[in-house]
């Protein structure tokens, strides 16, 4: 298993459009496990495959708190199959984006068909945290951000900040 550097903004890579999964083989699953261990290294609760720099329809969360077993879980190609009327607001992070914070108001609970990381189908309803985090990478599949749902003001100072960070070495 292998840590894998984080795509940060305003690497373009971030807004390509992630692209199916065909088969759930070895080479699938040795990603799975450097995603894992990524987003545990980092902390985050889940992660998105092109946030690693691979642009492929994969993501994995963990919502189990501080102290709990951990409980990993993978989904391949998923698709929000419904979405609750009702919404939530959590305030959001994103390991692409680093210590920025920002609430956002989605969907509360939603309904995911996907594959496991056995190959097989799955639906599964997700509320609270959970259904946040998944809607969450599932937009990084998109290449959609969770500033891309805040002010376009503050979304463009988040960016323009990104964007100087960039171009400029870290100072010492
Ligand atoms: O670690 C993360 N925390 C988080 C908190 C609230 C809503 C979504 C998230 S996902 C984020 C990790 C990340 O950037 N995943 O793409
Ligand atoms: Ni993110």
């Amino acid at each position: 298993m292998t840590i894998k550097p984080l795509i940060i903004l305003p690497d373009p890579l971030l807004r390509q459009v992630s692209t199916p999964i065909e088969r759930v083989d070895a080479e699938l699953l040795t990603l799975v496990d450097d995603m894992l261990e990524t987003m545990y290294d980092a902390p985050g609760i889940g992660l998105a495959a092109v946030q690693i720099g691979t642009p492929r329809r994969l993501l994995v969360v963990d919502v189990a708190r501080e102290g709990e077993d951990k409980s990993p879980q993978v989904f391949i190609n998923p698709v929000i199959l419904t979405s609750s009327e009702e919404r939530s607001v959590y305030e959001e992070g994103c390991l692409s984006i680093p210590e920025y914070y920002a609430e956002v108001e989605r969907p509360a609970t939603v309904t995911i068909q996907h594959i496991g990381r056995d190959g097989k189908e799955h639906i599964v309803e997700a509320d609270g945290l959970l259904a946040t985090c998944l809607q969450h990478e599932i937009d990084h599949l998109n290449g959609v951000l969770f500033i891309d749902h805040i002010s376009r003001l503050k979304r463009e100072m988040v960016i323009k900040k990104f964007t100087k960070a960039a171009g400029k070495p870290k100072a010492v």
